[in-house]
């Protein structure tokens, strides 16, 4: 069966996942597009899927007949109508991150999918696709004993004006929060923020670095720097150190090249680039499980999660205290 794929979004990552689609991966073809500014779903039209339609509005595009399953990309404060509105028709959807802006809004979506009766959501937390952090989950699990600490970094070399000190939690440390809780197999306590020497690079309304310490059910500690202006690179640190032996997340692979008397390795800039691959291998497997109707990989529940474990981080970033994180019991859905 091809899948008929709706894109609500089309821009920079839709327009992406479009292209994706229609001239990579197999299984799956556009027949949709939609976008609050109509021009910008009619040139991704043109340049990339012709026949697709483009719809006034992202629910027209749910409710269309040719479309058998739907990838929200448009803006986070529009994702929850929109994957409510899929799960309302029965059809399953892709969500960018975050899946709701708001805990409780990611609540409904869980609340919804739990009441329609079986996965319709995948949320895109693209690293548990990366080939990287996969052998790392492998060698958690079976070489170095009970992991007791993590020491990670998430840089950016820098970040636009509007990027301000929540923005490091909701937009950069999501991805941690996540992928963190995949690799462990365990779950959030509490959360700590604290604030090193302030970098001279940051603008004014960004406090930056940060340090986010996270403590598990499990007992597991672990320390995250965020370093949005680090200046030199797009750098993704992750080291585990369990009981009998350490971990390091692998470097993306690059030439090594010897010169003028140094030693070299690139380093990446862009965080797209970054998990590029990750994003083929995760629509893939969005596109086998909506073929039979249903969703796989990181859920509504892992997005809620994420959106909880984010609030408690910005609590903590305002109070400098420990905060709590409680969860509510998962639902069999999601076990
Ligand atoms: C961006 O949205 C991402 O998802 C990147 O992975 C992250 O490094 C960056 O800080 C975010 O703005």
């Amino acid at each position: 069966m091809t899948v008929r794929i709706g894109v609500i979004g089309t821009g920079m990552i839709g327009r992406d996942h479009t292209r994706r689609i229609a001239q990579v991966l197999a299984g799956a073809e556009i027949t949709a597009l939609s976008d609050y500014s109509t021009d910008a779903a009619r040139k991704v039209q043109q340049d990339l899927v012709p026949a697709a339609r483009v719809h006034d509005s992202g629910e027209d595009l749910i409710a269309a007949a040719d479309v058998d399953a739907v990838l929200v990309c448009s803006t986070g404060a529009t994702h929850e109508p929109y994957v409510l509105a899929a799960i309302a028709a029965g059809k399953p959807c892709f969500c960018e991150k975050p899946l709701a802006t708001t805990a409780e809004g990611a609540l409904r979506i869980v609340q919804a999918e739990v009441a329609h009766g079986s996965r319709l959501v995948q949320v895109g937390f693209m690293r548990r696709y990366d080939a990287g952090y996969r052998m790392l989950k492998r060698v958690v699990d079976n070489d170095i004993g009970t992991p007791l600490m993590v020491h990670a970094a998430h840089r950016n070399p820098t970040v636009p004006d509007s990027y301000g000190t929540p923005m490091a939690i909701h937009d950069t440390l999501i991805h941690e929060i996540d992928v963190l809780r995949w690799l462990l197999d365990d779950d959030y306590v509490s959360a700590q923020v604290v604030f090193p020497r302030r970098s001279s690079h940051a603008h004014a309304g960004l406090r930056d670095p940060q340090v986010v310490l996270l403590e598990t059910a499990k007992g597991v500690r672990i320390d995250v720097e965020v370093f949005v202006n680090c200046r030199y690179g797009y750098d993704i640190q992750c080291q585990i150190v369990g009981e009998e032996g350490l971990a390091n997340l692998p470097e993306p692979m690059t030439i090594t090249l010897r010169k003028q008397a140094h030693l070299q390795n690139e380093i990446l800039m862009d965080w797209k680039d970054r998990f590029i691959d990750s994003y083929d291998v995760e629509l893939a497997d969005f596109i086998k499980a909506a073929a039979q109707g249903t969703a796989a990989g990181p859920s509504s529940w892992d997005g809620y999660v994420a959106a909880i474990t984010s609030d408690a981080c910005v609590q903590a970033q305002d109070s400098g205290q420990i905060v709590p994180i409680t969860l509510p019991d998962r639902p069999a859905l999601y076990r």
